[in-house]
């Protein structure tokens, strides 16, 4: 059983078949095909190639529309609408960026607010696309529930990713990137298939004791990171990003989609801010200011987020992504190549 190395075109090839294959339209195959490859590229297992099951679940569960065409509106103010149709937020974020980034010139600070598309992708590659054009950026959504709050012992938020991104000249930008829970539901599932315990304090079984069982912790509930600072901060994604923007909650969205094994719909919202409108008559260049800040963490020795990201995409971009045999197996299954 030996490892095989693709190209990054290569593998992104073979996805956007396997996802054509089971009926999305290439506008949406393209977006969600990208995303994947991208997780694979960048060393993020728990959103990479084996999300595209999941996807393929989702659409024969006819949970996604597969030919969604996203609909942007922003007629003024800060505001730009995208209705995703019930497709892939990644094809309703492609659609709206360029919207977006051009209100946030022109107004200093614009939100864009996805609804109704179906979600399961890492964010930072969306706050990369914003940090590329200058901005900084926030992205955030709810996801469905299978988090207890600090202090409670059943499944109610989501695991809400949070993301941030700050613009960096000549260099890839800083990037924080985060499920709201210890770990993403994602790499429980990744802990149940290799059989390996979870590490302590990540999960609750059904009865609300902790657990370390990957089986009992997708049966029951996971942990907030930060006790009741990650729980109060995956409430706030549960208002601003479900409530506030006319959109489903974690709970509304598992009652909606009936079971966890499939993506959800919700929305997401995405706030972009111009560094320079903001800093404008204040002394100090604010990018080279955060510069300071940057190279203060990195001569404690610690390390930026995304820098080991980051390493891992020169590192693929050099050598190609290198798969196992069992994942080379699934992606010819997915091709339906062993039928
Ligand atoms: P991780 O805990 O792996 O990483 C979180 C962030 O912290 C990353 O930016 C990471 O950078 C950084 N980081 C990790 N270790 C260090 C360190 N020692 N010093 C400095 N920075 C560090 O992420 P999660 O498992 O919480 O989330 C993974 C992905 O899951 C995210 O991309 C998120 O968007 C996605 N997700 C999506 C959901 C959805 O509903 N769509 C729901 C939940 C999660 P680096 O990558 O370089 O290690
Ligand atoms: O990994 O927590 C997760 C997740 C949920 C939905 C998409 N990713």
């Amino acid at each position: 059983m030996t490892d095989t190395t693709l190209q990054i075109a290569e593998l992104t090839t073979i996805v956007t078949d396997i996802l054509l294959r089971g009926g999305l339209s290439p506008l949406q195959a393209d977006a969600v095909a990208r995303v994947i490859v991208a997780g694979e590229r960048d060393g993020c297992k728990s959103h990479g190639i084996y999300r595209i099951d999941g996807c393929l679940r989702t659409i024969a569960a006819g949970k996604v529309v597969p030919g969604a065409v996203p609909e942007v509106s922003a007629p003024d103010g800060a505001i730009v609408r995208v209705n995703a149709n019930g497709g892939y937020s990644n094809t309703a974020f492609d659609a709206g960026a360029p919207v977006l980034a051009e209100r946030t010139r022109e107004v200093g600070l614009a939100a864009m607010v996805i609804n109704d598309c179906t979600h399961f992708a890492a964010l930072w590659p969306e706050i990369e696309v914003l940090s590329g054009m200058g901005l900084a950026a926030m992205a955030m959504c709810p996801s469905y529930s299978a988090v207890a709050p600090a202090g409670g012992t059943a499944p109610l938020l989501g695991t809400n990713p949070f993301a941030f991104g700050w613009p960096r000249r000549g260099q890839p930008p800083y990037v924080f990137d985060f499920a709201t829970s210890v770990a993403a539901r994602g790499e429980i599932e990744l802990h149940r298939r290799a059989g390996t315990p979870l590490p302590e304090g990540w999960a609750l079984d059904p009865e609300g004791a902790p657990t370390t069982d990957p089986e009992q912790a997708l049966a029951g509930a996971m942990l907030p990171f930060g006790g009741h600072k990650g729980s109060a901060i995956s409430t706030m994604i549960e208002l601003i990003a479900g409530v506030m923007i006319g959109d489903l909650t974690s709970p509304e969205a598992l009652d909606v989609l009936g079971s966890t094994s499939l993506s959800p719909s919700h929305g997401e919202l995405v706030l972009a801010f111009d560094p320079a409108r903001f800093a404008a008559g204040r002394p100090g260049d604010p990018l080279d200011r955060a510069e300071t800040l940057f190279d203060a963490i990195l001569g404690q020795g610690a390390r930026l987020p995304s820098q080991r990201r980051f390493a891992a995409r020169a590192a693929a971009e050099e050598h190609g992504i290198t798969l196992s045999a069992e994942e080379m197996e699934t992606l010819n299954r997915q091709l339906g190549k062993d039928a």
